[in-house]
């Protein structure tokens, strides 16, 4: 990649996507749709955000550092958990444990000059998801490793159904498709904030699949989704092509640091 710097131009597909020009209607009619869809599916998605050349030579880049990215192989239930409640029955789903394997690249590990950290940092890219979300503001996370992330599932690698622990939203940005498999479904809505729903989450579990959807990601896009109560989990890769996406962090509030405890478990940072 050419080590000057790169416009913003050069990264997003502005043409599609004004992020440079919030004042247009076309910017104001585009976050109202992704706002309506985010509210009716829990996910919007906007293909071609990234341009085509900027992914490749990312996506090349992060083949390169696999070697020192962390490895995550385990057992855990929908909760992210991993050990079981013995006081519940073997079917509950706190006792339902499934693999998860994928290899987790942390921002430490991206080049200063990557073109992700460029996105992540630019002020428009924050409003843009902010405005979204329904946010006044998002300010990025400031801990060393967990802001920019790629996640990335080899042959065979998986993520089992889960719900994300913390965060209201979850912004993903593919960097590369697997030659097949490593899909990504999701149950809308499968608890509230007020009904845990066990029955429907057990059944869900035991391959009722009646309300999994498959969201599409196609290289380049942006995904945004709510997946606190809406179950999702990526399907094992099929092919030697790695499958990576791109996760980006952004806090409602400035200064936000990582637990350590949580990057020595992700990212395998020890000594902190
Ligand atoms: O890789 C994906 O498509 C989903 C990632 C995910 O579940 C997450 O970041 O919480
Ligand atoms: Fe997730």
């Amino acid at each position: 990649m050419d080590k000057q710097k790169l416009n913003i131009e050069q990264i997003i597909d502005l043409s599609r996507y004004p992020l440079d020009r919030s004042d247009s209607a076309d910017y104001q009619s585009l976050v109202a749709s992704k706002q309506k869809d985010l509210e009716q599916q829990q996910y919007c998605g906007m293909p071609g955000f990234l341009i085509d050349a900027r992914r490749q030579e990312i996506a090349a880049a992060v083949e390169n550092r696999q070697e020192h990215t962390n490895r995550a192989d385990n057992q855990r239930n929908i909760y992210l958990e991993q050990k079981p409640s013995d006081s519940l029955p073997d079917d509950h789903p706190k006792n339902v444990f499934s693999r998860g394997c994928y290899n987790m690249m942390g921002t430490h590990l991206l080049q200063q000059d990557s073109p992700l950290r460029d996105l992540y940092y630019w002020q428009p890219m924050q409003q843009f998801i902010a405005d979204i979300v329904g946010e006044p503001h998002l300010y990025p996370n400031a801990d060393p490793y967990q802001p920019v992330n790629v996640l990335c599932h080899g042959e065979g690698d998986r993520s089992a159904w889960h719900f994300d622990s913390s965060n209201a939203f979850t912004l993903t940005l593919m960097l590369q498709a697997p030659e097949s498999g490593g899909q990504f479904h999701m149950a809308p809505n499968t608890r509230s904030d007020s009904d845990p729903n066990y029955a429907g989450i057990k059944n869900l579990l035991q391959g009722d699949e009646s309300k999994v959807v498959q969201v599409s990601r196609s290289e380049g896009e942006l995904v945004i989704f709510r997946g606190c109560n809406s179950a999702h989990r990526v399907t094992p890769v099929v092919g030697s092509r790695r499958r990576m996406m791109c996760v980006m962090v952004y806090e409602t509030e400035p200064d936000v640091l990582g637990d350590p405890v949580v990057n020595e478990t992700v990212y395998g940072i020890k000594n902190l």
